[in-house]
């Protein structure tokens, strides 16, 4: 057999095993893993003392995405994939977000605008409804799902986007009529709403109160009302960024009720707590996300859900804001009281090695649950599996090559992205990504960005059988 390029020589990490062995690439598919593959005539890597795992997937990541009057997302399509490359990752997931007044295929084709020849990685998107109208929910949605756009977040906090308990019922049984996959945003707008104001009374009005609004009652509360919904609509769903052992209990128990939920943690939660909030001159404002970090203890506990099998998926959520910019953090309202600052932080490139070294370098995983909850699990939630998010016959050739001794201290002047500070300055990581490619081509090599931007291309999905 011929091959256009082998990687020989490496460790082969899946979700499944680990394998010594060689991989051929023709057309930018696996075609042949096995031992000392003829390689001569091909293109060659070597691999040896590395591992090969499947390119990175981030099923959750906000690009160029609308976040207020005069707020501008750090990242468009071109900056966010390529922050994204760097950090091995081959695939993003980025929302498209339906402002209320927005028809939804506008809002989608508008998207596909921004992303057209922009990528350095694949992309697919999931849809963001706001508008819970006869239009979206009866038309636009069903049609779009049948498309294989299967996948929808909602949120039941900011005034803007937020679902009631009666639109969510609405928009779940939508998703369990047409087969779409459910991402819910579990914090409880009416009790921050009351939080803020008595907040803003007290004149408690710097970044530190983002945190003190938004504490694990209000996660908990919605969390355990979301799984209520769903299982009231028998629908599967899926839990995104939770940020505590709380939160992370109510979905144990909602399983235990035999309810099929997903659930995702973020870096964050496992790096940052609310003492970051605190800093000097409104630095705490690098760190406003929602939900807030917590504590050491709630570290932990995420941390104990990643090694139990509570989490499924481990994605950046990363929403990036320059800090020092009126388009960002430091707009004019947001330099003055936290309620303006713009909730979100970046965190594509570092998504992986921050898990890489504190959790496959200290023992705390091992490297095959590793790219399960950085790949595999993200491919097969949504939509993309095996094409994505594994290493098989068949599957693309999306391979990242990692040194797992590779030291490096985190400097946002070495990433990717269109920010100006990273939440994890100064954090010494081992464990990097050497060589990326994606479908078979080399697009990052020791640090040199060899592919093109447009090479990443939108990724069709299948709808779901039976929806
Ligand atoms: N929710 C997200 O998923 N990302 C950033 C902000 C938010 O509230
Ligand atoms: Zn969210
Ligand atoms: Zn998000």
């Amino acid at each position: 057999m011929s091959y256009d390029l082998v990687i020989f020589g490496g460790k082969i990490c899946t979700a499944a095993d680990t394998t010594f062995a060689d991989i051929g690439i023709k057309d930018g598919q696996i075609v042949a893993i096995g031992r000392d593959l003829e390689h001569s005539g091909a293109e060659a890597i070597d691999a040896t003392d590395k591992l090969v795992l499947p390119g990175g997937i981030d099923s959750h990541v906000h690009l160029s995405q609308p976040s207020g009057e005069g707020i501008v997302m750090a990242d468009d399509f071109e900056t966010g994939t390529r922050s994204a490359l760097y950090g091995g990752n081959t695939t993003i997931m980025p929302f498209c977000l339906q402002e209320r007044n927005d028809n939804l295929r506008e809002a989608l084709n508008a998207y596909h605008g921004l992303a057209e020849d922009q990528c350095y990685t694949d992309v697919a998107f999931h849809l963001i409804i706001s508008n819970p109208d006869p239009q979206t929910l009866g038309q636009d949605l069903p049609a779009l799902i049948a498309e294989g756009y299967t996948s929808i977040k909602v949120f039941m906090t900011y005034e803007a986007l937020r679902l009631n308990d009666a639109e969510l019922l609405a928009a779940f049984d939508v998703a369990r009529r047409h087969g779409a996959t459910m991402m819910v945003h579990c914090e409880n707008e009416d009790a921050i709403r009351y939080l803020v104001d008595r907040h803003e009374a007290e004149r408690r009005i710097n970044p530190s109160a983002h945190a003190t609004t938004r504490p694990i009652a209000v996660e908990r509360e919605a969390t355990h009302r979301a799984l209520s919904l769903a299982e009231i609509v028998d629908l599967p769903i899926v839990i995104v960024h939770v940020s505590n052992g709380a939160a992370a209990e109510e979905i144990r128990r909602a399983r235990g009720r035999g309810l099929k939920v997903t659930a995702e943690t973020c870096p964050q939660y496992l790096m940052l707590t609310a003492d970051d909030l605190d800093g000097m001159d409104w630095e705490g404002a690098k760190f406003v996300c929602s939900p807030p970090p917590r504590n050491a203890a709630e570290q932990q506990a995420c941390w104990q859900g990643l090694m139990d099998g509570t989490f499924d998926l481990f994605s950046s959520d990363h929403c990036p804001f320059r800090y020092d910019s009126p388009h960002g953090k430091l707009n004019p309202k947001g330099a003055k009281n936290f309620r303006f600052i713009p909730n979100g932080i970046p965190g594509v490139e570092t998504r992986l090695p921050i898990l890489f070294s504190e959790g496959v370098n200290t023992g705390r995983i091992d490297i095959n649950r590793f790219v399960a909850l950085t790949a595999t699990n993200h491919a097969k939630t949504y939509g993309l599996y095996p094409r994505k998010g594994t290493i098989a016959v068949g599957s693309d050739a999306d391979l990242a090559i990692w040194d797992p001794d590779l030291e490096r201290i985190v400097h946002h002047a070495d990433l990717h992205d269109g920010a100006d500070y990273t939440p994890y300055e100064g954090r010494r990581l081992r464990g990097w990504p050497v060589t990326v490619l994606l479908r078979g081509k080399v697009m990052m090599k020791d640090g040199v960005l060899l592919g093109a931007r447009g090479d990443g291309v939108y990724l069709d999905r299948q709808p779901k059988a039976g929806g």
